[in-house]
């Protein structure tokens, strides 16, 4: 797989006999088109509608693909993982289940901390081996761009460590990938309890050299009591900002510090998280036009009961995207779909809102609407063909992929 199926020119590709779930924003629902074909030349869609308005230049000479009345929707986007990381913590998840708590968990050599010692003994090359399962169970439901976040090195030469095997995770499989730098994940051992130095030195050093050799495409933090606050966060920010990337934020994932509305004054593309935020907070990221990023992994696993306020992002008009969170410790999750039975059966979204949020919401998360997302004329052909006779059924199964064929950038 490795290396040739990326971008060959000047191929000209139909899938026809197709129903579409183009997800295109201006059309009600998933954009719906019954009798619908897609177009391909040179990795971008041509054309996406109905097969009887094709026009003839592209139905004549061209490789056609019969879909038999398959669905097509948008390749999937999960834009939340921290999927490079080294080793995992089932040891951790059994002492919890015999009952002991965090603390103890952590005294125990457990924690954030765990996955910190293993990725720093890890070289480079043993992370994208241990990576790539990973990313292939997203590859296999139909994944076609993955956001991946360092913050398991937290000192230079281990985050940077982190985003280059992130970078060759994309060179080794056809998939889009988007590094983000999280330096400000955790306090690792050597701070000795110092977060202002620790944030001082990720925004002064680390983050600049990481931007200088672009490594990074957007910077997120943890901002919450056990990781830092939001005038730490602030800090992290600022250096964002003056590097030329856009930031995220792990806010108001355990309590409220008021995340999504420091999120949301940075012009955030999105907030994560979110269960403890109020409506100040979704009215905030509304007018910035900040993402929501709902991630029902991290929340049934941690066996959280405090909802995100959904019901509030609607009012407000917050878009929604959903995503994994793949990481050791509170998310060990790998698939996008079962993560959208998820948010519908958890926190009540709809199929269309489920399906928006792994797509077109996705794509917005991640700044890269003009380039994928919906199936719409100029993007990138990111195709995901399904055997099922409705979209629920995306959303409705357990464990379960329907998947046809997975189409990244025409190929
Ligand atoms: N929020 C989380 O739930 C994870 N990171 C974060 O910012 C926890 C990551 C871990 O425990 O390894
Ligand atoms: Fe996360």
């Amino acid at each position: 797989m490795a290396g040739q199926s990326k971008s060959r020119a000047g191929d000209l590709r139909l899938w026809r006999n197709a129903r579409l779930a183009t997800m295109a924003e201006e059309s009600a629902g998933l954009g719906i088109v019954e009798h619908g074909a897609v177009a391909s030349r040179d990795g971008r869609i041509v054309y996406a509608g109905p097969e009887s308005e094709l026009p003839p230049t592209l139905a004549q000479g061209v490789e056609t693909i019969d879909c038999e009345g398959r669905w097509i929707t948008p390749g999937l986007i999960d834009c939340h993982t921290h999927l490079v990381h080294a080793g995992n913590r089932a040891n951790e998840f059994e002492m919890r289940l015999a009952g002991a708590t965090y603390e103890e968990v952590a005294r125990a050599g457990g924690g954030i901390v765990s996955s910190v010692k293993s990725l720093r003994a890890a070289s480079e090359d043993e992370l994208v081996t241990q990576s790539l399962p990973r990313l292939d169970a997203l590859i296999a439901e139909g994944v076609t761009t993955v956001e991946i976040k360092s913050g398991y090195g937290l000192d230079l030469e281990n985050e940077k460590k982190s985003l280059r095997a992130a970078r060759q995770l994309g060179e080794q499989r056809p998939v889009t990938i988007r590094t983000t730098f999280l330096g400000a994940h955790a306090l690792p051992p050597e701070a000795k309890g110092d977060k202002d130095a620790f944030i001082d030195l990720v925004a002064n050093e680390i983050l600049p050299s990481v931007a200088a050799e672009g490594l990074a495409d957007a910077v997120d933090g943890f901002c919450e009591g056990i990781a830092f606050s939001p005038e730490q966060m602030a800090g992290v920010f600022d250096a964002a900002k003056a590097a030329g990337l856009p930031v995220k934020l792990h806010a108001d994932q355990l309590s409220n510090l008021h995340g999504a509305e420091l999120a949301a004054r940075y012009g955030a593309l999105s907030a994560d998280h979110l269960e403890y935020t109020d409506e100040a907070g979704a009215a905030a990221m509304a007018k910035a036009g900040t993402v929501a990023t709902i991630l029902p992994g991290a929340y049934y696993f941690i066996r959280e009961t405090k909802k995100p306020p959904i019901g509030l992002f609607r009012q407000h008009g917050v878009k929604m995207a959903v995503a994994t969170d793949n990481n050791p410790g509170t998310s060990p999750l790998t698939s996008l779909l079962l993560t959208m039975n998820m948010a519908a059966t958890l926190f009540g979204l709809t199929v269309d809102e489920c399906l928006a949020g792994v797509t077109r919401e996705a794509a917005r998360a991640l700044g890269l609407l003009e380039e994928t997302g919906t199936l719409e004329v100029g993007k990138s052909a990111d195709l995901a063909i399904w055997d099922i006779e409705r979209p629920a059924e995306l959303v409705y199964r357990m464990g379960f992929n329907p998947l046809h064929a997975r189409i990244w950038r025409g190929q």
